[in-house]
């Protein structure tokens, strides 16, 4: 595995990638072109400046997070297949920049959801929270009202004040679309899209939909493993494959996370590793990294990732907000720099425990 910072570039993000360089083990980023719209296609030229920046800062580009995919595809429209085309091209461009993994999500109008940005924890961290009961209270409309006063005045990532101002109407897009309809229309973009990434050796890697269940009546698919390995299956290319989020699948207590990176051997082909701690099944926050501060068992999620030959970069995610800082929430640099030396910390334990049980 090879460790990774997320970083939304310049003017967008509160770390500098200076900062990224300085945490040990570090090497690459996952980064986009963060003021692009979905559907847009990326000049090679803006690629090109993108990758030149990080590599003057001596890190390079691990992958894209994320190519955003545009409502008509998801949707089934009309319009899907100029948009496929603008994906396609934007691929092209990437592969010819030498970038080869792709990560993007197919929740239909919200990206990740969280009720709350900065509950605050008995340490004085603040935290991205997730209570049910919060999201049964609101309509979606008022959803992106109720959390972007939290959101430092950042924009978050799926939450632009573009697409929200139209939440209503993408509402009525997706009215016609239901579970299976939507696993079709992503087949339908996987199989379309395959030929440039077996191209350019471009590996997609789909993220969960967080949380793992349906939010205000929403179809929602990549939830849980039978659905992944359905997704898997229906495309059987290794360029379709997956981002393991832990903190997005873990939302769902009865995803049994190692279990799940087992049976998807071969196809992770980028990690989120994060903690979750769970107040109730309906009420998480997301907790420090460590295993003792949440509720999962970080070095079981490590040891199965490296006992399935797990190659490719891992983030740490969503981290708390501690020490004063003041950035878009869960993207602080200072948490997720504990997060990323302990995954390396277990890593490093498990690759020589593993050694020395072969001498
Ligand atoms: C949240 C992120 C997501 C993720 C997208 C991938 O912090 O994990 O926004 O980047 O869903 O397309």
């Amino acid at each position: 595995m090879e460790m990774t910072f997320r970083w939304y570039g310049k003017g967008f993000d509160t770390v500098e990638l200076w900062q990224i360089r300085q945490i040990p083990g570090v090497t690459g980023v996952i980064t986009t072109l963060y003021d692009t719209q979905p559907g847009e296609v990326w000049s090679r030229e803006r690629i090109r400046a993108l990758k030149d920046e990080v590599e003057a800062a001596g890190l390079y580009i691990a992958g894209i997070e994320s190519v955003n995919v545009h409502d008509a595809i998801k949707i089934g429209s009309d319009e899907r297949d100029r948009y496929i085309d603008n994906y396609i091209e934007t691929l092209e461009h990437l592969g010819q920049e030498d970038i080869h993994l792709v990560c993007y999500n197919f929740m239909p109008v919200f990206d990740w959801t969280r009720t709350e940005l900065a509950r605050k924890r008995a340490d004085g961290s603040t935290v991205l929270a997730y209570t049910q009961a919060a999201v049964d209270a609101l309509n979606p409309e008022d959803m992106f009202a109720s959390i972007s006063g939290d959101a430092n005045g950042a924009i978050l990532p799926g939450w632009e004040p573009e697409r929200m101002a139209r939440v209503k109407e993408l509402f009525e897009m997706y009215s016609g679309v239901d579970n299976e309809k939507l696993f079709a229309n992503l087949v339908y973009f996987l199989e379309k899209i395959m030929p440039v990434c077996n191209k350019y050796d471009i590996k997609m890697a789909i993220h969960p939909d967080d949380p793992a269940w349906s939010v205000f009546g929403l179809p929602r698919i990549i939830i849980n493993e039978e659905n992944i390995l359905r997704l898997m299956k229906a495309v059987d290319d290794v360029h379709n494959g997956v981002t393991f989020c832990s903190g997005s699948y873990g939302t769902n207590l009865k995803n049994d996370l190692p279990h799940m990176i087992r049976a998807l051997k071969g196809r992770i082909h980028f990690a989120h590793v994060r903690n979750l701690k769970f107040n109730s099944p309906d009420d998480f926050e997301e907790s420090a990294h460590l295993s003792s501060d949440g509720t999962f068992d970080m070095y079981e999620i490590m040891r199965a990732l490296y006992e399935t030959g797990f190659s490719g970069p891992i983030r740490p995610d969503h981290g708390r907000m501690i020490w004063g800082e003041v950035a878009m929430p869960g993207y602080g640099l200072y948490d997720r720099a504990l997060g990323a030396t302990y995954l390396n910390g277990l890593w490093e334990a498990i690759d020589k425990a593993h050694k020395s049980s072969l001498n």
